[in-house]
This record gives structure tokens, sequence and C-alpha cells, in this order.
């Protein structure tokens, strides 16, 4: 069962000077970020994602537009709408995840616990039904 992944992220300022929002790893995050990448020039409806990662712990962001993320965690499915720039997803290993971009212009930000490793993937959802059976854990070899 996937439990509430949505963060407030910490924001200050006002409509006079602007808002900023930040999150601080290890600390608002419970993993030390390795890398960051952001997805952008979407066309519009489309969907991107159909993968789940076997180790890497994610924190998604949406600093402009609007984004639905769908997670299966082989059991339950849940959507989640990324529509504030202040609004974070967390995404645990084990999930496969699609993102839906429903705004021109929308941009994707993640932060991310682990290099760059195409092994970390699961991009066929059969197999992922297999490592949903078999527990994540035994299966983790990378
Ligand atoms: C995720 C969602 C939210 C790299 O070479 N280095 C990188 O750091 C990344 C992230 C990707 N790539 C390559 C792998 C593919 O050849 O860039 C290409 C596009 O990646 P992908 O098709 O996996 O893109 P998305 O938008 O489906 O998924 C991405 C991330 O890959 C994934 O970790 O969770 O964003």
């Amino acid at each position: 069962m996937i439990t509430n992944p949505l963060l407030n992220l910490t924001t200050r300022g006002n409509s006079e000077i602007g808002y900023l929002s930040f999150f601080e790893s290890c600390k608002d995050i419970p993993f030390l970020i390795k890398r960051i990448y952001f997805t952008y020039d979407v066309p519009n409806g489309n969907r991107r994602g159909m993968h789940a990662h076997k180790k890497l712990q994610q924190v998604l962001w949406c600093p402009y537009g609007k984004i639905e993320i769908m997670l299966d965690d082989g059991n339950n499915k849940k959507i989640y709408l990324l529509d504030s720039p202040n609004k974070g997803l967390f995404v645990e290993y084990g999930l496969w995840r699609e993102m839906q971009w429903l705004e021109k212009g929308s941009v994707l930000c993640v932060a991310a616990s682990e290099y760059y490793k195409e092994d970390d993937y699961i991009r066929d959802y059969d197999e992922f039904l297999e490592y949903v059976q078999k527990g994540w854990k035994e299966k983790i070899i990378i």
C-alpha cells in the first residue's frame, strides 16, 4: 500500500515580493541527493515514465504548470496532481509510475538518491509484477 507521499515544501515570502520554497537532503526528504534532472517542452497530454526503479528514491516537483503522476505498487494505483510549485511528491523505489502533462510549458523536476544507471530501471510491466510478487529486498542486485 502506498502511504501519503505528498510533501508541503517550506515556503517563504508573500504575493508582494514573491515566494521561495525549499527542501533539504536528509532533513525534509529521507535521502542524500546525488542527481537533479528536469523534463520540459513535453507536448500536452503526453505520457512519460512507464517504469519502476529497483533502488532509486526521488522527490518530484513541478515549479511551473500541471502534471499528473500515477503511482502503482502492483496492487493499488493512486494519482497525484502536481499543480503548485510548493508541492513535492516522494517516490519510493518499487513503484511503477506514469506522468501526464496537463498544461503546456509544465516542467517536472526530480531530485534523486542515485546516479543514473539504466540497470536500476524496470521498463516492462510484467517484469515489475514479478518483482512485486517475489519481494523487492531479495531481488535488488545492482
Ligand atoms: C523518472 C521520471 C520521473 C540519462 O541518460 N540520464 C539521466 O539522468 C536520466 C534521468 C535519463 N537519461 C536518459 C535515459 C533515456 O535514454 O534519458 C532518456 C530519457 O529518460 P526516460 O525515458 O527514463 O525519461 P522519463 O521522463 O520517462 O523518466 C524520467 C527518469 O528517467 C525517471 O528516473 O522517474 O523521469
